[in-house]
């Protein structure tokens, strides 16, 4: 095609979305989407980088991180993500941990908020351990307890530990329902990093939050009881984040613990693939394009931990596709919200 002529039609597809946006707009004040964050924050970094670009939507005032659950059961995954909450000005945001988690071992990055720079913290927190952080599942019913009737979506890119508790939890305090009747009168979505849909290399890939905890990942897929989307390893590999990105964009700050997270997990220049990147953004933002869908179906977990998708209408199952078009977007979007520097704090939305 031409160019010149590419360029015309170009103008008029937005001109026509334009239109469109024209005849159905969004309301001046929009309401920010109650987020909870559940992550295996120490294992793999990608988990850091959607932390902080939760925080950049928040900033934006499209999202409300509500709480942020952890399902790696080492005592500094619960003060890390405090930190980073922290570090974007909102060190109030409750941290919720796993109780006999799986991946008891402290991983790469977690110890650089032990770092001292002179006699001070580099990475200020509050909570000093895990088992000073609430326990996840209590913390699970009292943030969706508080919350507006099907109006959360939850982000799980870590293990299935926490919300398979959940949905088997009694009533308390919080809230007079069973956990699965709570998950169903409160959540909108769970968009989660989870399985493998598309072969990786010719190969049927095992991916590693299910088969970290099958019995939970197993129990999630088949008792969930509302709309599942699911970011399988395919589309994170297909969507590397850029190296120079961590070099050049982060130097607003002379410590930024995202870079550090990154560097110490592998040292730079890498290309770290987005899988929990993908969940968020999607949690998020929906409906703006930068993923396709399948069909409806129902995923399941094998003995294996080897996923499936069976097409079904009604399933409530779908999963990410990504097409080059829509990697080339996502990939600056990624960019673009990680590297987003905290609000200062007169402009911080809570
Ligand atoms: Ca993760």
């Amino acid at each position: 095609m031409k160019p010149i002529l590419a360029a015309i039609l170009a103008i008029g597809t937005c001109a026509a979305q334009a239109t469109a946006a024209a005849a159905n707009p969004e309301p001046r004040t929009q309401n920010p989407i109650p987020l909870i964050f559940d992550t295996d924050m120490g294992n793999d970094v990608d988990d850091t980088l959607a932390l902080g670009m939760i925080h950049a939507l928040q900033s934006r005032g499209h999202c409300r991180l509500i709480a942020v659950t952890s399902t790696k059961d080492h005592p500094l995954s619960a003060p890390f993500i405090d930190a980073v909450n922290t570090f974007y000005g909102r060190g109030d945001i409750p941290v919720g941990a796993v109780r006999g988690g799986v991946t008891p071992e402290k991983g790469k990055y977690l110890g650089i908020i032990e770092t001292i720079d002179d006699g001070r913290p580099r990475y200020p927190h509050d909570l000093r351990g895990g088992a000073d952080a609430p326990d996840a599942v209590s913390l699970l019913r009292k943030a969706l307890a508080a919350e507006a009737d099907g109006s959360v979506a939850i982000a799980q890119v870590g293990f299935s530990s926490n919300l398979a508790r959940l949905l088997d939890s009694p009533a308390d305090a919080a809230s007079p329902l069973s956990g699965r009747d709570l998950v169903a009168k409160k959540v909108r979505l769970l968009s989660l990093m989870f399985g493998a849909f598309q072969p990786i290399k010719g190969k049927t890939h095992k991916e590693y939050n299910v088969i970290k905890d099958i019995p939970a990942a197993k129990k999630l897929v088949a008792e969930w009881p509302g709309p599942m989307v699911f970011s399988g390893f395919e589309i994170g590999i297909a969507i590397p984040y850029p190296a120079e990105s961590i070099l050049r964009d982060y130097r607003y700050e002379p410590h930024h613990p995202l870079v550090d997270s990154y560097a110490a997990y592998m040292p730079p220049p890498h290309c770290r693939p987005t899988w929990d990147l993908t969940s968020v953004l999607y949690a998020v933002w929906p409906d703006r394009g930068y993923f396709g869908l399948s069909g409806d179906g129902t995923v399941s977990v094998a003995d294996d931990g080897v996923t499936t998708f069976a097409p079904s209408p009604g399933g409530g199952h779908r999963y990410l596709t990504a097409t080059p078009d829509q990697v080339t977007r996502a990939t600056e979007a990624f960019v673009q919200l990680c590297s987003q520097p905290p609000p200062t704090k007169s402009q911080t939305p809570r």
